[in-house]
């Protein structure tokens, strides 16, 4: 056994001014926790395949790496050369394995998305940067992934949130979510954001994908677009919905499909999604409640290079938009945000160690699972579980028995000195498996800003005793 003890602490109460409220309930769950694994390079996706191992995506490795749980043992399947990595959001990212892999019937296959080059004869200079959807066949005898097929290719990407989670709907539709590339923040903030921009016909027609930035598209395990996919402003395209902004956590209940959505200084959110719904980023964040957020479009304002970046103030020269002056009859607001803070909250704390974004009011959330009704943690059951790059946690919501909203308390668990990036349930629910980034910052349980992780690139296990 590879498997090493380490201490966790098993629970805590949300840690937020605003829910102190709703932190009122002691979990009072005993678990272990182990390392499945480590020397890990930025482990993505882990998700749990039908021969009951776990599927790994190694964002910076290039690699698909399949990992026998009880034992911790380690195969490659698969290298792709093709992958662009960056320091934080490019690379080999989401995996999704087809609803009948395995079974006999010859689809046996794992369908991945990566960022790339497009165009790799300029050489490093000019990076195009760039999303596709590739299929691969498994060899099971070989124990390798073979024969890749681009479905889909030229979608947009860049240095900076490029979402990138592949969930198989119980539709047989792959849902495949793309970021807003960090347009209109930091090195980025004279790039428009596109989450509301859709393709017209003639764009469709030419597979000229450039608009599907800050999306959740629905596709055929072809590639193809769905004949019942919405018709969203006169064109059916793989949108399924729009106006998100980092929507890098998808996964299906009881309601339908469940989104978790990194906001910006505040304001992550949960979402139900719904066809052709429009998420509202990003002229809305959370809630269209005039807190805490206006939209100042910077790429607007008139020589945008010539201004200096703020996350803390908005220039005159730049055109802001107010959340309420704004409507769509599509717009959907969240079920819940992470979290909502007053007009006037502090977002640049000097006790931040000038690491201000640490502290902010959000969990940075890159992935969500489904807790199942029937599981064996009884204080999970029909709950969604988000885990948060920021706290080095999970976050726990319970869904009200219809799925449609959430309900009641907000539970923080597992909390280590750990950028959680991806979780999985195991087959009898009393296992969850979480992906760790190899480096980073984050928050420790006592607030300090920690930039040394404590179990980088690794899986880790914590099982209900
Ligand atoms: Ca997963
Ligand atoms: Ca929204
Ligand atoms: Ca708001």
């Amino acid at each position: 056994m590879l498997r090493k003890s380490i201490l966790f602490a098993s629970c805590a109460m949300v840690a937020s001014p605003v829910l102190a409220e709703e932190a009122s309930f002691p979990v009072g769950l005993d678990f272990s926790a182990a390392v499945v694994a480590t020397g890990l390079e930025f482990p993505w996706e882990v998700t749990l395949g039908p021969d009951e191992h776990l599927w790994v995506t190694e964002r910076a490795g290039k690699r698909v790496t399949r990992i026998d749980p009880d034992s911790g043992e380690k195969s490659t399947l698969v290298t792709i050369d093709e992958v662009l990595v960056g320091p934080q959001h490019e690379g080999l990212l989401g995996l999704a394995l087809h609803p009948q892999f395995l079974d006999g019937s010859g689809n046996d296959f794992a369908y991945v998305v990566y960022t790339y080059d497009a165009d790799p004869a300029e050489g490093e200079t000019a990076l195009d940067r760039r999303a596709k959807l590739v299929r691969l066949t498994y060899d099971e005898a070989a124990g390798t992934l073979v024969e890749p097929l681009d479905l889909m290719s030229g979608i947009p990407a860049g240095n900076d949130h490029n979402a990138g989670r592949l969930q198989f709907g119980p539709d047989g539709k792959l849902y495949y979510t793309t970021g807003e590339q960090g347009a209109n923040q930091f090195g980025n903030f004279c790039l428009p954001i596109n989450s509301q921009v859709l393709p017209t016909e003639a764009q469709v027609s030419a597979a000229d994908w450039s608009s599907y930035s800050g999306k959740i598209l629905r596709v055929n395990s072809d590639g193809s677009i769905p004949d019942d996919n919405p018709t969203i402003d006169g064109v059916r395209s793989h949108i399924f919905s729009y106006g998100h902004r980092n929507p890098q956590a998808i996964v299906f209940g009881p309601g339908g499909l469940y989104e978790a959505e990194q906001g910006p200084k505040s304001d992550d959110e949960i979402n139900l999604i719904v066809a052709g719904g429009n998420y509202g980023w990003p002229h809305v964040s959370g809630f269209q409640d005039d807190l805490a957020y206006v939209y100042g479009n910077w790429s607007a304002a008139p020589d945008c290079s010539s201004l200096t970046f703020s996350d803390f103030e908005i220039p005159e020269a730049v055109p802001q938009t107010s959340e309420t002056s704004w409507s769509h009859p599509d717009y959907r607001e969240p079920l819940k945000t992470l979290w909502t803070v007053p007009n006037g909250y502090n977002f640049d704390d000097a006790a931040c160690d000038g690491l201000a974004f640490i502290c902010w009011p959000t969990i940075a959330p890159p992935s969500v699972d489904y807790y199942p009704a029937d599981g064996a943690i009884p204080r999970l059951r029909n709950s969604l579980v988000a885990t948060s790059l920021k706290n080095g946690s999970l976050y726990v919501f319970p869904l009200t028995k219809d799925g449609l909203h959430t309900r009641g308390d907000v539970a923080q668990l597992f909390q280590s000195e750990n950028r959680y990036r991806d979780l999985a349930i195991s087959g009898d629910t009393r296992t969850i498996y979480v992906s760790t980034d190899t480096a980073g910052i984050v928050r420790s349980a006592d607030g300090n800003v920690v930039q040394e992780l404590s179990q980088p690139g690794a899986i880790l296990a914590f099982t209900y005793n």
